[in-house]
């Protein structure tokens, strides 16, 4: 597989540390090698590859910016790099390490119990265990607050009803998180694959995040013991707590589609010959690259400074929708844009380019709509929410 060199207009290789450019290369060559030779084969099937799971996490990529616990405990700008790097890959391996690190391990680590800490993180970190987290519903997507599942105090137990739906690694998952109302508080709590009435069935059908499984969660009459609710914390913070930390990541694996589709664009145009000439040469499809050089370069200052803010504390959660939404925005714009650029190639999938659109679609959508985040824009703006 071909070297992929990045694109780094403004030299903002010179702002990372050591160890942040070492851990960024060694995942950047891992996709190379293991990653994009196999992915459109199990987009085309529909299939996650679990093979890489031990690979990911041998490299310390489940957990990245967690301390203790085997996790690798790297800076956030050092999680954020490795999202990007994933995400040139495939917007379903970063999902997969989204949602293992920041959706399920953290809530363990910020909101659990030093027991549950011990007992899932170094496995949650080894890939032995495999999370997913619940917490969209069938009639409660950006607005979670309202949802219908319950948790009851039975003596020594919880029972669990209800359904979420959408749940990346749902079939695969030896655990969920689980947000569900508790005397109409919402709640965490840690469903494990065994528990009776508790079943995962996958959802089919995607014409996006092929190469990830996505599932509904089903409680009927789930009985969990009572030290698996997560302890300290109460409310939507629980998941939004968790949100941050994903979308934050999200904004940095967007960058790295929209690099995917850069340079599959520029390699492109470089060879296609159209009225004797190669079509870099034409001023319109310079434009074009001009512009997602630009939008790159933009979203990348963006993902940086972001880290920063959140390595010393300064990030609001404001911060991050911001640059969720912008990122993921251009990324889907320089995908279409470089489908465009292709031709009737750019449909097929010996071009990445038609998978990362698909893709971005999904997640435009997911971890808050980017509507929703311009709501909560809006709302930080004005003092106004306007969400109903
Ligand atoms: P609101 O009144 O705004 O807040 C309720 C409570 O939560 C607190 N809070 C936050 N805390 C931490 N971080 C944040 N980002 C927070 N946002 C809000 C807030 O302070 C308040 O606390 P308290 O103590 O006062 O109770 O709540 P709302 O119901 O009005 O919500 C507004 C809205 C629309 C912004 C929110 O519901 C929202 O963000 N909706 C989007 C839903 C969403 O993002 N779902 C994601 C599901 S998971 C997923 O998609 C995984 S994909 C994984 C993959 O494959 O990569
Ligand atoms: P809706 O909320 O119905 O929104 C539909 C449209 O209406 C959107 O354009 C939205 O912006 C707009 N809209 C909604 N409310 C307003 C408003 N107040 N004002 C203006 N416009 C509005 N969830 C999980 O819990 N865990 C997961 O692991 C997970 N993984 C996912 C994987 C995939 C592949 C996908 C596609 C989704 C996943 N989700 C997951 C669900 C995801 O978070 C939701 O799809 C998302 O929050 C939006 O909810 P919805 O689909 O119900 O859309």
């Amino acid at each position: 597989m071909a070297r992929f060199n990045g694109l780094d207009f403004y030299n903002i290789d010179a702002q990372l540390t050591d160890e942040e450019r070492m851990v960024r290369d060694t995942v950047r060559e891992w996709v190379s090698d293991q990653v994009i030779p196999i992915i459109e084969e199990h987009c085309r099937n529909g299939t996650f590859p679990h093979e890489l799971v031990p690979q990911m996490a041998e490299m310390g990529l489940l957990g990245v910016n967690i301390e203790g616990y085997d996790c690798a405990g790297m800076s956030n700008v050092a999680y954020g790099l490795v999202c990007q790097e994933l995400e040139r890959g495939d917007s379903g391996i970063r999902s997969f390490a989204s949602v293992q690190g920041s959706l399920c391990m953290f809530p363990i680590y910020k909101h659990g119990s030093e027991e549950q800490r011990l007992k899932y993180l170094p496995k949650m970190a080894s890939g032995e265990f495999i999370g997913c987290f619940g917490l969209t519903e069938p009639d409660f997507g950006s607005n979670p607050g309202g949802m219908l599942t319950t948790a009851v105090d039975d003596g020594d137990s919880y029972v669990l009803n209800g359904a979420k739906m959408w749940i990346t690694n749902g079939t695969i998952a030896d655990l969920a998180i689980v947000w569900a109302k508790l005397d109409g508080i919402i709640r965490g709590f840690i469903v494990e694959k065994d528990d009776g009435g508790f079943t995962a069935p996958e959802m089919h059908g995607k014409h996006s995040l092929k190469a990830s499984v996505t599932s509904e969660l089903v409680f009927q009459d789930c009985r969990i013991p009572k030290d698996r609710i997560l302890p300290n914390v109460r409310g939507l913070k629980g998941p939004f707590s968790c949100l941050n930390n994903a979308r934050f990541g999200i904004s940095w694996g967007a960058v790295g589609s929209a690099m995917a589709c850069f340079d599959s664009a520029r390699n492109y145009v470089g060879e296609r010959i159209q009225f004797d000439k190669p079509l870099a040469s034409f001023q319109l499809v310079q434009n074009k690259l001009a512009y997602m050089l630009r939008e790159i370069t933009k979203a990348q200052l963006l993902a940086l400074h972001l880290g920063r803010m959140k390595d010393d504390g300064t990030m609001i959660p404001e911060h991050v929708s911001l640059a969720k939404m912008n990122n993921v925005d251009i990324a889907l714009e320089i995908a279409r844009m470089s489908r465009d650029m292709h031709g009737a190639n750019g449909i097929l999938d010996e071009y990445p380019v038609m998978r990362h659109m698909a893709n971005l679609e999904s997640v435009k959508t997911y971890e808050g709509t980017h509507d929703i985040h311009n709501l909560i824009l809006g709302r930080w703006i004005t003092g106004i929410p306007a969400f109903e």
